[in-house]
């Protein structure tokens, strides 16, 4: 699959009903920061940072748990991409957040990691 994002190939699953499958096929416009065969990063709408990106997996899946149990590879990778913007954006240092359950702030079911960076956070 290249990208070492997983060690077998994976056909990759979208939901029709799904804000960032949407923005990944480019059916929505979107600020695309990073994009490799099975991984897409672009800047949050509403940003809580001086930089702030939304990293999601092409393939859908709702929720970071879910990820984890179907592709840790492709998780170890969203990681590597946040930290390679961060690299970029402010020496290495960024708060990676995966907001999973409404009531835990998780508005969007297609899993994506915030990657806040660029400025010196709040604790
Ligand atoms: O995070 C969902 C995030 O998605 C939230 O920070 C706003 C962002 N968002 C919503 N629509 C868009 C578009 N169209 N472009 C970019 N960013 C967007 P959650 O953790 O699910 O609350």
């Amino acid at each position: 699959m290249g990208c070492g994002s997983s060690s077998t190939r994976r056909i990759m699953m979208s939901e029709p009903d799904c804000l960032f499958c949407k923005i990944i096929a480019g059916e929505i416009p979107s600020e695309k920061v990073y994009e490799d065969e099975t991984t897409y990063a672009f800047k949050d709408i509403s940003p809580k940072a001086a930089v702030h990106v939304l990293v999601v997996p092409k393939h859908h899946y709702a929720n970071v748990a879910e990820l984890a149990g179907a592709d840790a590879a492709q998780l170890a990778h969203m990681v590597q991409v946040a930290q390679s913007l961060a690299d970029d954006a402010f020496h290495g240092a960024y708060r990676l957040i995966f907001n999973t359950g409404r009531d835990a702030g998780q508005s969007v079911f297609h899993v994506h990691a915030h990657v806040l960076t660029g400025e010196t956070l709040d604790e």
